[in-house]
């Protein structure tokens, strides 16, 4: 007999900012349970799938999540009750349906994404296979490169922090997704010990990078360079700079306001700032450096720099592919940030990647800055065969559970496992 859904429950639960988010268990016919959970962004894209909040003043400052709930346990548990857990696309296609909005905004995409992962969960559990293996087949033995959080700024941090939002190291140079995790953590309090012997405070922000007051966005990619070399390791060779400067951030107006450095710049005197960045520093991937509506911008900042540095789109693309294939058609790009809650459903977000790849373009799978200890993406990136994934620093429970299960998979998958930063050297 097919396995097929049999129950769909939900549950008011906390991310790591302390706000409410939705956890949803599915139950089989066969008693299988799977259980997921739906994270939130800061910075979020103007065109993200819209998530749903009660807006009751007197429950968690109206960011409660309990109309989600009643949308999941109700119209939706009716909708798919009885369907095959197996069908994924089928389930996806009937849940984007029967909410019937553009950017899923009357059932909530927090409350479609967390039956969609769980769905997947479910079917992962019926068919007995491990979940990257289930959504990507028997061909899933690649580890993506990690790319870490250290140094977070911007929407992510305190005042007076960098403006830029997160300056990350990727050991890709390291033999296994195992080394590259042990380097990061050696880095990481490498740097701890350096921001000490400065006096500077190591309090951290929303993904466990330290937060520090910075007298110019330049200092943290400095305090990085340090930190790798103090660990022992060799910038550019052995591990790369990254950065999400999440530029839709810095322009309340119209010029990029630099409010560390006291300047505002044109968008062409940024992609200029970069290059220059790109001339000093071991850089391999900038994430999101223009505003998410200044296509033209994009066009300029990949055409000056696209063959140097991995350009990706976070807010511009918003995982969803009709904004993916103008960046392809635009020349906009070349790598899309993945992540499943700006799109709502797996089947959408699989698509997304598959239209990536398929343009010649990487993809990096992503964690969100509200997260919960839930691990999908870590499957998900091995799955779909992403190039690189962040998950924030290498510590605290909610980044360092996808690090912890990448290293799972990789013991389980023992010498059939690669590590993508292997092809590099
Ligand atoms: C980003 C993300 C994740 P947020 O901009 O890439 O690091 O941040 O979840 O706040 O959008
Ligand atoms: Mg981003």
């Amino acid at each position: 007999m097919t396995t097929t859904i049999e129950d769909l429950k939900a549950r008011e639960i906390l991310d790591s900012r302390g706000q409410p988010t939705i956890e949803v268990i599915c139950t089989t016919n066969y008693g299988h349970t799977a259980t997921a959970s739906v994270p939130a962004g800061a910075s979020t894209g103007g065109h993200e799938a819209a998530e749903l909040r009660d807006n009751d003043p007197k429950r968690f400052d109206g960011r409660g999540v309990l109309s989600v709930i009643a949308a999941v346990q109700g119209e939706i548990r009716e909708a798919l009750a009885g369907m095959p857990v197996a069908e994924q696309r089928a389930i996806d296609d009937r849940l984007v349906n029967l909410d019937g909005t553009d950017n899923k905004s009357r059932l909530g995409a927090n409350a479609i994404l967390g039956v969609s992962m769980a769905v997947a969960r479910a079917g992962a559990r019926a068919a007995e296979v491990p979940l990257y293996r289930y959504l990507g087949g028997d061909d899933s033995h690649r580890l993506p490169i990690p790319s870490f959080n250290v140094l977070n700024g911007g929407a992510h941090a305190a005042w007076q922090g960098a403006d830029f939002q997160e300056y990350m190291a990727m050991p890709h140079g390291a033999a296994h997704f195992s080394d590259a995790l042990r380097w990061a953590t050696d880095i990481y309090r490498r740097l701890k010990d350096m921001l000490k012997e400065q006096g500077i405070g190591t309090g951290v922000g929303d993904e466990g990078g330290f937060a520090p007051t910075v007298q110019s966005n330049r200092q943290p990619l400095d305090w990085l360079l340090g930190a790798i070399e103090n660990a022992g390791l060799r910038p550019g060779r052995d591990v790369s700079l990254a950065f999400d400067a999440a530029a839709s951030e810095l322009r309340p107006d119209h010029d990029y306001e630099l409010s560390a450095e006291g300047r505002s710049l044109t968008a062409d005197e940024l992609i200029e700032y970069y290059e220059d960045l790109a001339a000093d520093y071991p850089i391999r991937l900038l994430e999101d450096g223009l505003h998410e509506d200044d296509w033209a911008g994009w066009q300029r900042l990949n055409r000056q720099l696209g063959d140097r540095l991995t350009l990706v789109g976070d807010d511009i693309f918003v995982t969803q592919s009709a904004y993916i294939e103008r960046g392809i058609h635009l020349k906009c790009a070349n790598a899309v940030l993945i992540k499943l809650n700006q799109v709502g459903t797996v089947s959408e977000t699989v698509d997304a990647v598959g239209l990536a790849h398929s343009a010649g373009w990487e993809t990096m799978v992503s964690h969100r800055s509200g997260e919960t200890t839930d691990d999908f993406i870590a499957d998900l990136a091995v799955a779909v065969g992403s190039r690189y994934i962040k998950s924030g620093a290498p510590a605290r429970g909610e980044r360092v559970a996808k690090y912890n299960r990448l290293m799972a998979i990789e013991a389980e998958l023992g010498a059939r496992a690669t590590f993508a930063g292997g092809e590099d050297q």
